[in-house]
């Protein structure tokens, strides 16, 4: 049986194609937490966190430095690791930097066996590889109209039929502004998502979102706060529009309240708070369920083989923010996602740029 022998993370702080302005503040430098997960076979699994701010990054290492201990020396077990760590932080509660933890760990701990398997990891979980629908979400932040217009034709390079726009200005009329300018921008028949991260109360977000009916939008992403379970379910119930919530449930039991409630039409857990791929497999499970379409939130790259083992597998989420320290850059072509046929999730660094970026 093949064991842990070492859990080593770092933080690069990397520049970004396209600064993103979103109703909490903008993003213009990716902080990323980069984890290998060494095995006693010589493999390295890989994942990485995303923290939103560079101020978590310092605690995040640390965090991960000491749940090393844990960690390494254990037989290369997913499930039983996971079960383990989710024993030892119950009182503390696995969310937050602890449950980005947990989940990176998890996802390194697969990308390991992937790579031990000599398999991708879509095909060690059962799938298959294929190309994987992915819509741009690299950009068309808060900008104005002007602005978002121009970007929206830039972003579709790569042959993309599918963009999110951010909203959440200040009123309702520059958002119908921001959708009116981009919809005239683009091509007819380009599918366009957009997201409020969490900006309106439950009144206000019935108002925009039927002003916002005509548009056609895919979709209304976070228009409430997120846990306000009982708040979104009044918006989805209200609006034609569907409703998308899930890239900030903490785990799979968060996810099934949500969705108990009726709180969203559509779900989209993300990688590093879900709980890594063992929780996304349940995430996957809950969603089928309940007959509830599915998209990924941001990481791409190991996101796109777990689409391959979600039955209601919706839209992947394509970002860039990872490329300046990835080897091998996951592909678009013709908008979908191609997974690399190669052992594991498809993660390697670029040690250059890793030294480059590092913080
Ligand atoms: C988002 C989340 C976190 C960081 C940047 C952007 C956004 C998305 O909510 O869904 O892409
Ligand atoms: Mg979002």
């Amino acid at each position: 049986m093949q064991t842990i022998t070492s859990l080593k993370s770092r933080a690069v702080f990397v520049p970004m194609t396209r600064p993103l302005h979103t109703a909490t503040g903008t993003i213009t430098k990716v902080p990323l937490v980069l984890i290998d997960l060494a095995t006693s076979a010589g493999a390295i699994g890989r994942s990485y966190l995303f923290c939103i701010t560079p101020l978590a990054l310092k605690a995040q290492v640390a965090l991960l430095d000491d749940m090393a201990s844990l960690v390494v020396g254990q037989p290369l077990v997913p499930f039983d690791i996971e079960q383990m760590l989710a024993k030892r932080f119950t009182l503390l509660g696995a969310t937050g930097l602890v449950g980005m933890a947990i989940s990176g760990i998890d996802a390194a701990l697969w990308d390991a066996k992937a790579i031990e398997a000599n398999l991708p990891l879509a095909r060690l979980l059962g799938g298959a590889v294929r190309p994987v629908k992915a819509y741009n979400s690299c950009g068309l932040g808060l900008m104005g109209p002007d602005k978002v217009a121009r970007e929206a034709l830039e972003l579709l390079q790569g042959g993309f039929s599918a963009m999110k726009l951010r909203l959440g200005y200040a009123t309702l009329d520059e958002d119908l502004a921001a959708v009116r300018a981009v919809k005239a921008a683009l091509p007819a028949g380009i599918v366009l998502m957009t997201d409020y991260n969490q900006a309106l109360d439950p009144t206000e977000a019935i108002r925009r979102g039927h002003a916002l009916e005509e548009f056609g939008l895919a979709w209304i992403e976070e228009p409430v706060r997120a846990d306000d379970h009982a708040g979104n379910a009044r918006v989805a119930a209200a609006l034609k529009t569907p409703v998308q919530i899930g890239e900030n449930y903490w785990g799979p039991r968060d996810m099934a309240r949500a969705v108990a409630a009726g709180a969203s039409d559509y779900v989209m857990p993300d990688l590093e708070r879900i709980g890594g791929v063992s929780g996304w497999l349940r995430a996957a499970a809950i969603a089928d369920a309940a007959a509830l379409p599915m998209s990924t939130h941001l990481f791409p790259e190991a996101s796109a083989h777990l689409m391959c083992v979600t039955p209601t597998a919706h839209w992947l989420e394509y970002v860039d923010w990872a490329n300046p320290v990835l080897q091998a850059p996951l592909e678009i072509r013709d908008g979908h996602a191609m997974i690399r046929d190669a052992p594991g999730s498809g993660l390697v660094w670029d040690e250059t740029r890793v030294k480059q970026y590092a913080y």
